[in-house]
């Protein structure tokens, strides 16, 4: 309290640091292509984002991840990086093309090395590695053959999971199947923002149903050739839509989005079928006679928990299609990553945005974890992503001060923690990025990285945000808004 002019004024008291439970896992993310490079090394060949990027007018600035931050080789001073920050966990995407370059066929020893000694290096210093077999590098000549949309991926997908599991399953003990499937699927197939490009909602279509086939393939392969106590799962971007107002029509359009966002992976994946909204708002494009019998009952593989990436929620509204928004927030495109879904509007949710245009809204990763615990009540969840691009800079002093990043890390972290006291069994958290790193379509021209890489010479600057989130994780206490930031 202080007293003034005869009259006591209640004074704002700093809110108390929140405490998350001593097993909450804390990590940081990355993926292959994103921040390798090394893109024609020790027997790596094209993925489809290396013939997409070099190809004039995909990637903003005509940027490719040939360099990109240059981890094949910096690998020891990043972990090093994660080690003083405190982090217990490190989730980074093994290229296919590095293991098995082809996408058929026997693996590649110099490629299994590099993850060997990365895996190994993680270990000594106590950060527990967690692999990704697929953040978006299918082998060209996969994609050659038909990309996702074929059956036959989902097999060769099967065969690189047993062949990495079998390699890495020693020192890796968590394992995640896809990344954001529906990227691949709809960005790289309907819309064309993401690699291959393709514009075709059938062939989508056809890839989100084989996407989930190679996961479920890929489950049992990684099973077969891991210990018992090994964790396997898959990260879903789930979309927490939200209608733009009561009204039926918005609410309509907010569940086929649902249906083509989420429900399209969760059903199969966690429940055994398709939604038969789903299959509803599709049949004018396709009878699904891809799916054939026993698919789902192969897709369907019991996981240790759900992966989710969250970064900020999805407005939509019915009726009379408008283009209040541009776009879905995945780039633009005259193509719909929606095929189905002509007559809905996507909007720019309120509040401050980020670099990326993104709304920051930490009440979506609530309701959304919220929802998951509600639906599945059985499965743990871990964050697999949640972070934030802005346009940082180094100043004179040689510092990165992004306290922009700080808050919304800062109000996402709370919102975690009010799920996980509202019942949410949320497991870990993994900050998206580890480094500011190649962000697709955009190339570098976003920085998601806790820790700012300087391009023309590779030099690393962990930001305030580093330094902030290394604190919370080393201690599991989570200050309030407006403590000292880093
Ligand atoms: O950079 C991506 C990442 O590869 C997948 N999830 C979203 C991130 C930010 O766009």
């Amino acid at each position: 309290m202080v007293i003034a002019a005869g009259h006591v004024v209640p004074q704002a008291e700093a809110p108390a640091a929140l405490t998350f439970p001593p097993s909450f896992i804390w990590g940081t993310a990355t993926a292959a292509y994103q921040i390798e490079g090394a893109a024609a090394l020790d027997g790596r060949t094209p993925s489809i984002w290396d013939t997409y990027s070099r190809t004039p007018g995909r990637v903003r600035n005509g940027d490719t991840g040939d360099v990109a931050t240059d981890h094949y080789h910096r690998w020891r001073e990043d972990v090093a990086i994660m080690a003083d920050l405190g982090v217990g966990a490190y989730r980074f995407s093994l290229a296919w093309p590095r293991i098995q370059p082809t996408g058929r066929g026997p693996s590649v020893q110099k490629g299994l090395d590099f993850y060997r000694r990365l895996t190994d290096e993680l270990l000594d210093k106590n950060i527990q590695p967690v692999a990704t077999l697929y953040h978006w590098d299918l082998p060209q000549e996969l994609e050659d053959a038909g990309g996702w949309p074929e059956r036959a991926t989902a097999e060769r997908f099967a065969e690189y999971a047993g062949l990495a599991a079998e390699a890495l399953g020693d020192r890796v003990r968590t394992w995640i199947t896809l990344n954001e499937p529906w990227c691949s699927a709809f960005l790289g197939y309907a819309s064309g923002v993401h690699a291959p490009g393709r514009t075709d909602p059938v062939a989508a279509l056809r890839a989100a149903h084989h996407l989930n086939l190679g996961h479920g393939k890929a489950v049992q392969a990684l099973r077969a050739n891991l210990p018992a106590d090994a964790q396997v799962s898959v990260t879903l971007n789930i979309h927490h839509v939200r209608p733009r107002s009561g009204a039926e029509e918005d609410a309509d359009a907010a569940s086929r989005i649902d249906a083509l966002a989420n429900r399209v992976f969760t059903g199969p994946m966690l429940q055994g079928a398709y939604p038969e909204d789903l299959l509803r708002d599709t049949a004018s494009l396709t009878d699904w006679s891809f799916v054939k019998d026993g698919d789902l009952r192969e897709i369907a593989q019991p996981l240790d928990f759900l992966g989710v990436n969250y970064y900020t929620p999805t407005l939509v509204s019915g009726g009379a299609a408008e283009t209040s928004h541009g776009s879905d927030g995945h780039g633009n495109s005259a193509h719909s990553p929606w095929p189905g879904a002509d007559g809905v509007s996507f909007h720019l949710p309120p509040g401050s945005t980020t670099a990326m245009g993104w709304a920051v809204d930490p009440t979506g990763l609530y309701d959304l974890l919220v929802r998951l615990k509600d639906d599945f009540p059985q499965l743990p969840l871990v964050i697999t992503e949640n972070g934030a691009a802005f346009d940082d800079y180094v100043n004179p002093e040689g510092e990165v001060n992004d306290p922009d990043r700080i808050a919304y890390l800062q109000g996402h972290l709370a919102a975690v923690h009010r799920a996980i006291q509202a019942g949410a069994d949320v497991r870990g958290y993994f900050l998206w990025s580890l480094l500011d790193n190649f962000e697709w379509g955009y190339g570098y021209s976003k920085r998601f990285g806790a820790v700012y890489v300087d391009y023309p010479t590779g030099k690393r600057i962990p930001k305030a945000s580093a330094r902030w989130y290394g604190g919370v994780a080393r201690t599991g206490l989570l200050p309030g808004p407006d403590s000292d930031q880093g």
